[in-house]
């Protein structure tokens, strides 16, 4: 804990030594395959359900193939690709391919509707869906604004391709010494997740070589990484590579580092137990409701799963009762968490007990922040800097947080403010060991079971319907997921509308995690007199209903 040079400011720094560099000058690909010859022959990218696995100079020849099958299709520097896929090692290659060229990558929730598949699209201006057949239907017919699927942007499936689609292969005929030569500049964007932030509907978040570069040093590199990875580690990856979290610390973390990556196209409870028992999983990324899964399903005791040295778990806040469930099913591996957003590039803090000289930690906490990066606390409404135990939001200064939305300057500014902290909206403390704890969440988010759900996406489309005047969108808490969206809804007078007929409404335009729970009938929205909703006293409201 030291003063700036003003003294204004409490900030809170790693309590292992900062790195002495950082290799942010050079492109994400370089950096993640830099030193890939010293472990060249050993597997990288593990299909779990197939048992296929690539060894990283495959997986590096690959990515060089597809990179220049990609610019053989025409994409080329600064354009966009979209990924619209399960966990598999296509994901990984064409991820790793586009950096090559200098193209960005977006990559969207498959279980999305085409209405949410569009919007993401549109606005990332993309070029291109990677995809499996069985979500090609949705992509067609989607109303008039939008691009025409295989006309106006190709479309590759990486199984066999319904009508007016290319197999994946065809990314992998162009001889790889055909990379087209680019100059890429550390701030040029590589990933260009979606998030809503603090507040509004989800925006673009420009991650550049430079960021997601240091965000896996901070993790990974050094005398005494944060995450300890080795290179016998075998990382299971059942997160979702759409979602920051699995991209960056289990994908590009575990390149780097030189560790395996079992890939699980999906949840599932007793495939999950046979991978980890057949593969030796040693290192397992998950969230709260994973965490409940593995706790409480009889499954886990008939299966072995000691080869488990450490898990991490985030995205979302973990009980102590479940953390203790699952140590009591994983007794030798080591528990803590991470604490993420996708802004931050992603990863703020990360338990030291994962480091390879570690330390001891408490239960609930969501470790120290990274190295080579500052931590603050500050109070939400004079926004002083606060010290030890007193919670408030947790603002993170360093290069590997985004360098803003895209096409998006007024969030931008307000989240990242002049002097580079980047506003979380997330209230919390550090204790005198230097630990970070979440205790409150004070921006519109809402998340279930880690998905990010925005009010504001489900109040647009509220309003949107002919019979409703208003409408405000907060979460309800829910044992299994953490959170639940639930709805007040003002309806214009006159008019005559069930919970059901409200509830099919938005369930029909979003995908299963973002459907309401409950939808409360009021006369008014409390608003405050520049008119933002009053979520607070609707939250309030809920607790004591
Ligand atoms: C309480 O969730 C993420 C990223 C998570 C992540 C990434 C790399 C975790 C560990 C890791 O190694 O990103 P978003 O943008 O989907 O959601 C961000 C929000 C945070 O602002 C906070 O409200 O998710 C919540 N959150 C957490 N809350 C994230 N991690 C935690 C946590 N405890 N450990």
């Amino acid at each position: 804990n030291v003063d700036d040079d003003s003294g204004r400011h409490v900030v809170f720094r790693s309590k292992l030594p900062d790195l002495p560099n950082i290799p942010n000058h050079i492109p994400l690909h370089t950096y993640c395959f830099e030193n890939f010859s010293r472990f060249s022959d050993k597997p990288c990218l593990v299909v779990g359900s197939t048992g296929s696995t690539y060894s990283f100079s495959q997986t590096h020849l690959l990515s060089r193939k597809i990179a220049a099958g990609l610019s053989t299709l025409g994409i080329s520097k600064g354009d966009v690709i979209m990924l619209l896929l399960q966990n598999c090692a296509e994901f990984a290659l064409a991820f790793m391919a586009a950096s090559m060229i200098g193209a960005v990558t977006t990559a969207a929730n498959p279980f999305y509707t085409a209405g949410e598949i569009f919007k993401q699209f549109n606005s990332s201006n993309s070029k291109m869906i990677i995809t499996q057949a069985q979500y090609v239907d949705k992509l067609r017919d989607h109303g008039e604004h939008n691009p025409k699927m295989g006309q106006d942007f190709p479309v590759i499936t990486v199984d066999d391709p319904p009508e007016k689609c290319l197999h994946f292969s065809v990314l992998c005929k162009t001889d790889e010494n055909n990379i087209p030569s680019v100059t890429i500049d550390p701030e040029d964007a590589v990933a260009l997740p979606f998030s809503s932030g603090t507040t509004g509907l989800p925006k673009g978040v420009i991650l550049t070589h430079k960021s997601l570069i240091t965000s896996v040093a901070q993790q990974v590199d050094g005398e005494n990484p944060n995450l300890y990875l080795k290179q016998e580690d075998v990382v299971l990856c059942v997160l979702p590579l759409f979602h920051i979290y699995s991209l960056n610390s289990v994908l590009l973390c575990s390149l780097r580092a030189g560790a395996a990556v079992v890939l699980m196209p999906k949840f599932e409870i007793r495939s999950l137990l046979e991978l980890i028992q057949r593969y030796r999983v040693t290192v397992a990324a998950v969230v709260p409701p994973l965490v409940l899964a593995l706790a409480k399903n009889p499954m886990v005791g008939s299966y072995d799963l000691s080869s488990i040295r450490m898990v991490l778990s985030g995205a979302a806040p973990l009980g102590k009762e479940l953390e203790d469930g699952l140590r009591s099913r994983v007794p030798q591996a080591i528990f803590g968490q991470g604490y993420g957003m996708t802004e931050a590039g992603p990863v703020l803090s990360m338990s030291a007990a994962f480091a390879k000289q570690p330390l001891p930690t408490k239960s609930g906490s969501c470790g120290s922040v990274v190295r080579n990066a500052e931590l603050k606390v500050i109070d939400p409404d004079t926004h002083s800097s606060l010290g030890y135990n007193q919670p408030g939001e947790i603002c993170i200064r360093g290069p590997q947080i985004m360098k803003g939305y895209l096409n998006d300057a007024k969030s931008t500014a307000a989240t990242i403010d002049e002097e580079g902290w980047l506003h979380t909206g997330d209230i919390g403390y550090v204790d005198h060991d230097e630990e970070v704890f979440i205790v409150d969440r004070v921006k519109e988010l809402i998340k279930f079971k880690g998905f990010q759900v925005p009010p504001a996406e489900l109040e647009g489309l509220l309003v949107s319907h002919p019979c409703i005047a208003d409408a405000a969108v907060v979460p309800q808490k829910d044992d299994a997921a953490g959170e639940v969206p639930v709805a007040f809804v003002v309806l214009l007078s006159g008019m005559d509308l069930t919970e059901e007929a409200v509830k099919d409404y938005i369930a029909k335009q979003v995908v299963f995690y973002k459907k309401l729970h409950k939808v409360y009938f009021v006369t008014s929205i409390p608003k405050s007199p520049s008119g933002k909703i009053l979520r607070k006293d609707l939250r309030a409201k809920l607790s004591s209903t």
